[in-house]
């Protein structure tokens, strides 16, 4: 059964992340070994890891700021639809708590890097629309952010103001950190649904000219979580055209964590949206796969040889 596994298992996850790179995919980055095409500003940089090389936006060191776009100007689709898909793993938390979290974002202009801390690297960023992965609660701490109380979430800043907009705590977990750290309450961040607990996390981002979606998987967890459906909101009026500087940014302040994008890929059309398989349908697939394991373990086994008396 272990060979049978080792078999589908890859096959069933090429089919559920990976896309085949045609010439709507406008940025694919399947590693991060060649960033000539990056303009990496501020503590952004690669490094090497056990996913490769990856792009770390910043380093797990206090009070820095990162970001990364791309060079050119990338003119959305028809209709100014996109869509977007990457991996990330959030490593190595220290200080106060695992922190600030970083954004993928669009931004009328490749300069910007916006504040440290709270600020995420995006915070100042104007004429820009960013999707934020928050994993420190900053609420009550006056700096413009209200975090809706919790340090695991995503959620929608617009013009680099930290707005919070459709919030959304990631499984439904806000709470997330060190158990004796700056909320000394909060569930361990190493717990599966927290997004700083080191998995390799994918994310999928679709616009259809109208609406945005944001999906999440964490392998530790082994279903999606739909963080943001169908929020109505127009990307091309907020950046004041229709080509935008595209990338992540991201920040740490008293707390820390590595920022990796692992892998990324953009396209001008709404490809990247895979149909995000419901629970129901998820448990349906693995029931299927336990029934073939079942199946073929039963034909493997040798029936007993009765012995001579
Ligand atoms: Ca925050
Ligand atoms: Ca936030």
């Amino acid at each position: 059964m272990k060979r049978f596994l080792s078999r589908i298992l890859p096959v069933a996850v090429f089919a559920a992340f990976a896309n085949g790179a045609n010439a709507d995919v406008i940025v694919n980055y399947p590693d991060f070994s060649d960033t000539s095409a990056l303009s990496l500003v501020g503590s952004a940089a690669t490094a090497s890891t056990g996913d490769g090389q990856v792009l770390r936006v910043t380093p797990a060191a206090g009070g820095l700021a990162g970001a990364a776009y791309s060079n050119a100007p990338i003119t959305l689709g028809a209709g100014n639809i996109f869509s977007s898909s990457f991996q990330f793993r959030l490593t190595s938390p220290g200080g106060w708590d695992p922190a600030d979290g970083f954004t993928f974002v669009l931004a009328s202009n490749t300069a910007g890097l916006g504040g440290a801390g709270v600020g995420m690297g995006y915070a100042g960023v104007g004429n820009s629309v960013a999707i934020e992965f928050d994993t420190y609660n900053n609420t009550g701490y006056g700096l413009g952010a209200d975090d809706g109380v919790s340090s695991n979430h995503v959620s929608i800043d617009t013009n680099g103001v930290l707005t919070n907009t459709a919030l959304a705590n990631v499984y439904g977990n806000g709470s997330c950190g060190f158990t004796s750290g700056g909320y000394p309450n909060q569930n361990d961040y190493t717990v599966a649904g927290c997004m700083s607990n080191g998995n390799l996390w994918t994310a999928v981002i679709g616009y259809d000219g109208m609406q945005l979606s944001v999906s999440l998987f964490d392998p530790g967890l082994g279903y999606w979580f739909k963080a943001i459906e169908n929020y109505a909101i127009d990307v091309a009026a907020l950046l004041g055209t229709n080509q935008a500087y595209v990338g992540f940014t991201a920040s740490t302040g008293a707390g820390w964590e590595n920022h990796d994008i692992v892998n990324w890929q953009f396209a001008n059309t709404t490809e990247l949206v895979r149909d995000i398989p419901e629970p129901s349908s998820l448990g349906v697939l693995a029931l299927c796969m336990l029934a073939i394991a079942h199946f073929l373990v039963r034909r493997r086994t040798p029936k007993p040889v009765a012995m001579p008396r």
